[in-house]
């Protein structure tokens, strides 16, 4: 058998022959772009708008650099200095199709944790316009239930000490853009694309408190002159496995240490709101809209919570995958009935958006069987995603007499998957969250105490008080408990 051939800039020549590969001059490119999180879903997405840009117009102003804040990221750091910042991009079809091609937008990699003061050189950078950020729902440092800024994080009272060794995104951006100001440099715009609604004014706010604490003439200084563009991104990217990896080397004879795989879809509203100039991402289209908050709003409450109910019913279940719950006619009945019950009377009015063609277009998504996108992922930080996924929902049909009882059972669920971590046959759950122990010291007390997970006030704000839902869910989750047979109580819902 022929020996692979490793991904990197010298090796792409003989390459072409095999898979696509990036055809603008990757030399030219200056970073334009400075991107913080740089996992699979801005690989599949931001990255991949921009290695379109480059390919229908040349346009050397933006490529990427990529910055890991956090130790883990070292792993990415590393795949990606090795290969030059070249990585594949696996788009796989509901039909089995599969369209692979090597992505080019990314040219340099810098570490937070190890090196702050080239990260802040870099957004400090004449050739830097724009950060942007997917660093996770948990990664903007609010508190759920209040929506302020958490000062007790230790990281953040280390840099609110010291100012000069950042260690979250709120240290490096205001170093940074202290030092552009005294540079005289035209600010940054900070472009959110995580899934939090509003995610730009809730980077702003929280960077914002963060500043005033700091320096109050530089928090000044950022509220009149920083853009945060709110945005909807989406594209579903799952977790890449070995058998991805093993795939373009049995096919192309390509050896690729960490590509990303995705489904074909792709979507990206937002505001036209920059500081200091944008790509003109609309020639490969991104959306540019005056105001995108309907959008992100349809996007959370339907996409992301219809994925983290299929997720947390589905890893109880037994259930390995999102395609697996869709292959399961009481998943898809459950979902389509919390979609349209519960989570579709509660949006805002969405002018020229047909809901129901958007719903059959998640529920054809989420069906895709090659995309094997695990529970585990979905189920992933839970915590900092279903207060505004899902929890959200509930109180909105609360305060309107709506019907809770589809998303209950699965903060039920959520509950008995905290405290048990196991499914139905009793295999192990992997779980993955930073609040896991306090999820499943408050899950554990449930035998005794029914309504001790939802007490939880930071997630569940004051829905302890409301009768109708902790009724319901103390109901459901002591029937949970009985048995564990969540397929049941997903029919009688
Ligand atoms: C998922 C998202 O993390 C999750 O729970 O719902 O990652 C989802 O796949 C993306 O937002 C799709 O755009």
């Amino acid at each position: 058998m022929n020996k692979e051939i490793m991904l990197n800039k010298e090796n792409l020549a003989t390459l072409s022959k095999q898979i696509p590969i990036p055809t603008f001059d990757r030399k030219s490119l200056k970073a334009g772009i400075v991107h913080v999180g740089v996992g699979g879903f801005h690989r599949a997405h931001e990255a991949y708008y921009t290695h379109l840009l480059q390919e229908k117009e040349g346009v050397s102003d933006w490529g990427i650099c990529g910055i890991g804040l956090r130790k883990g990221d070292q792993k990415i750091h590393d795949v990606l200095q090795k290969q030059d910042g070249l990585y594949t991009l696996i788009i796989k079809h509901p039909d089995g199709k599969i369209d692979s091609q090597v992505i080019g937008s990314i040219i340099d990699f810098k570490l937070g944790h190890d090196t702050p003061d080239l990260v802040i050189d870099q957004m400090v950078h004449p050739d830097t316009k724009i950060v942007s950020l997917t660093i996770t729902e948990g990664g903007y440092n609010f508190n759920s239930s209040t929506g302020e800024f958490d000062f007790e994080n230790t990281d953040v009272q280390h840099e609110l000490q010291h100012p000069n060794s950042p260690r979250t995104i709120y240290g490096f951006l205001t170093a940074a853009i202290k030092k552009r100001r005294a540079s005289s440099l035209s600010p940054f715009t900070v472009m959110s694309c995580d899934n939090i609604e509003h995610n730009g004014d809730v980077t702003r706010k929280m960077l914002l408190a963060f500043a005033n604490r700091q320096d109050k003439e530089l928090a000044a200084y950022i509220e009149k002159e920083v853009c945060f563009p709110n945005s909807m991104v989406d594209r579903i990217t799952p977790v890449t496995t070995p058998s991805d990896i093993e795939y373009l080397e049995s096919t192309y004879g390509l050896k690729d240490e960490w590509p990303v795989t995705c489904e074909p879809f792709i979507q990206w509203v937002i505001e036209d709101n920059f500081s200091n100039g944008r790509p003109e991402f609309e020639k490969v289209g991104v959306q540019f809209v005056p105001d995108v908050k309907p959008y992100e709003k349809m996007k959370l409450r339907l996409l992301n919570a219809g994925h983290s109910v299929l997720g947390l019913l589905g890893a109880i279940h037994g259930h390995p995958t999102i395609n697996a719950c869709m292959e399961d006619e009481v998943f898809v009945t459950y979902l389509r009935a919390f979609m349209d019950q519960e989570a579709t009377p509660v949006l805002d009015q969405l002018e020229g958006i047909d809901l129901t063609a958007y719903k059959d277009s998640l529920q054809e998504r989420f069906a895709n069987p090659n995309i094997k996108d695990s529970v585990s992922r979905i189920c992933s930080e839970s915590s900092a995603k279903l207060p505004k996924f899902l929890i959200a929902t509930i109180q909105d049909n609360i305060a309107n007499g709506g019907s809770i009882t589809y998303a209950t059972l699965v903060i039920a669920a959520w509950c008995y998957y905290s405290d048990k971590g196991i499914d139905k046959n009793g295999n192990a759950i992997e779980i993955i969250d930073a609040m896991q122990e306090q999820l499943h010291e408050a899950a554990s007390k449930t035998e005794t105490d029914p309504l001790a997970f939802i007490r939880q006030e930071s997630l569940f704000g004051n829905l302890i008080n409301e009768d109708k839902f902790t009724n319901l869910y103390s109901e459901m989750v002591q029937k949970i408990y009985a048995d564990n047979d969540i397929k049941k109580l997903m029919k009688q819902a």
